[in-house]
């Protein structure tokens, strides 16, 4: 079976599910946004599947050599669980069965104890995780991984909102993504990114009311 996986059709499959929403959103940053992505809301057999099969494909074109998945709880956890399933039917991974791991929040003291779960963390790992904003999160993925001697080799999200860091008067000439990148030294593979949605706003009727709001806010806060 041939499946749709291009960046415009991640779009498209968000919008249907009601995890890409225009409006007005306050986000993390304060900023208020005019559109929201709620990777939450990928919340079905049916459609965490699909979602995997898009995270498996973006990691595939990317052409990163990796041999692991580890996603930070909680909302990595199915995302590195399910991308792993999708990877073991991706066709070019040629029948490679990648391991994952995750964290729990709180370390347990009894049964297998610890903080991680699933396969032992070793070798080229790939974070994976739904949208990023300023990173807070990538940073503490990157030090349990180093911690058990693994190299963090990427990061693997959803969305790229594409926007700068810092406050109002004092942006960083960056986007949050870059210096992710940047402060890491691994590459950040998003399936797709704000100019994906922007490019898919240009080219629809129904879309059409929200472009000049999005197109304000990429201009003050994008890069
Ligand atoms: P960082 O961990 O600081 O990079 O922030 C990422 C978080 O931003 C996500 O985990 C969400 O809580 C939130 N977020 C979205 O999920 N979707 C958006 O479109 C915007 C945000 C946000 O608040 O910036």
């Amino acid at each position: 079976m041939s499946v749709n996986t291009t960046r415009t059709d991640f779009v498209r499959f968000s919008l249907e599910q009601g995890v890409l929403r225009f409006g007005e959103f306050k986000v993390k940053s304060g900023r208020l946004s005019p559109y929201f992505f709620n990777a939450g809301l990928f919340n079905s057999g049916l459609s965490v599947g699909r979602l995997a099969q898009f995270y498996a494909q973006a990691l595939v074109d990317s052409g990163i050599e990796f041999d692991m998945l580890f996603g930070p709880a909680y909302k990595g956890i199915p995302l590195a669980t399910a991308t792993s399933v999708a990877l073991a039917q991706h066709p070019a991974m040629q029948g490679r069965d990648i391991p994952f791991a995750f964290n729990r929040k709180e370390a347990k003291d009894h049964g297998e104890g610890g903080v991680l779960v699933g396969a032992p963390l070793k070798g080229k790992v790939v974070i994976i995780d739904d949208v990023i904003t300023a990173g807070t999160s990538v940073g503490e993925s990157v030090q349990i991984i180093k911690a058990a001697g693994a190299e963090p080799a990427a990061v693997l999200i959803a969305l790229d909102r594409m926007e700068r860091a810092g406050p109002d008067d004092a942006l960083s000439p960056h986007s949050a993504v870059q210096e992710v990148a940047n402060r890491y030294g691994m590459p950040v593979v998003s399936i797709a990114s704000l100019a994906d949605i922007m490019a898919l706003i240009e080219h629809s009727n129904d879309l059409a009311v929200h472009r000049d709001a999005v197109a304000a806010y990429r201009k003050k806060y994008g890069v």
